[in-house]
């Protein structure tokens, strides 16, 4: 049985400078502004109020980094868990999106730590150019190190029907919604193994 022992918030970055030092593992999520980043980081260790959401718009500029303690049977696994800016509508001026998106990009790019890239997409719109994009351009950019991670949010306002045109696309597709917990525990697995392996559950 894997567990969320604790979780803590470590720090907000707006530049890989003032990023933590490189070493412990990093699972960062990327995705659009609002799309449930904030939510599901906050469901993933059973802390409501860890990461901001949406309320509080300055922090979702920045980079924010949870420390995240797992632990399985009688073993413990030190991970972070980075809540990304959201990519889509900020409203501010075009320069200084630029260089969000510079920051953003740098770490992304650059961050060492960095193994698994979990890619959040909205499940009423899964078929959106904007996240076909940001999965085409982790594609090309993953080192053999790092995975990508697609999980689909907000499955609690999927039809069934829905449901099955999104199974049909992405056969093992993981649907999620921090609001009921359904699909939570298997994607925290999914997230964890990717990260240490194959359990024996
Ligand atoms: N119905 C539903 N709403 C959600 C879910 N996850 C997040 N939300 C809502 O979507 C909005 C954006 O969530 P947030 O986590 O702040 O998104 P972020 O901008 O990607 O960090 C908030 O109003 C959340 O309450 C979910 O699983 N189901
Ligand atoms: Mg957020």
């Amino acid at each position: 049985m894997i567990k969320v022992k604790d979780a803590f918030f470590v720090k907000s970055a707006s530049s890989l400078e003032e990023t933590t030092p490189e070493g412990i593992s990093e699972v960062a999520f990327i995705g659009r502004s609002n799309v449930g980043k904030s939510s599901i980081i906050n469901a993933f260790t059973n802390k409501k109020g860890l990461a901001k959401s949406s309320s509080t718009p300055g922090k979702t500029r920045l980079i924010n980094f949870f420390n995240v303690l797992f632990t399985q049977e009688d073993k413990t696994f030190n991970v972070q868990f980075v809540d990304l800016p959201g990519f889509g509508y900020a409203r501010v001026s075009r320069s200084m999106k630029e260089e969000w998106q510079r920051n953003l990009t740098r770490y992304i790019e650059k961050r060492v730590s960095i193994r698994v890239f979990v890619h959040l997409i909205d499940s009423r719109h899964p078929f959106l150019e904007s996240d076909h994009d940001v999965h085409a351009y982790l594609e090309k950019l993953i080192r053999p190190d790092q995975k990508i991670l697609r999980i689909f949010t907000k499955s609690d306002k999927l039809k069934q029907s829905d449901v099955s045109v999104i199974k049909k696309h992405y056969p093992d597709a993981l649907l999620v919604s921090s609001s009921n917990k359904k699909g939570i525990d298997k994607a925290l697995h999914a997230i964890f193994e990717m990260l240490f392996g194959v359990e024996n559950d």
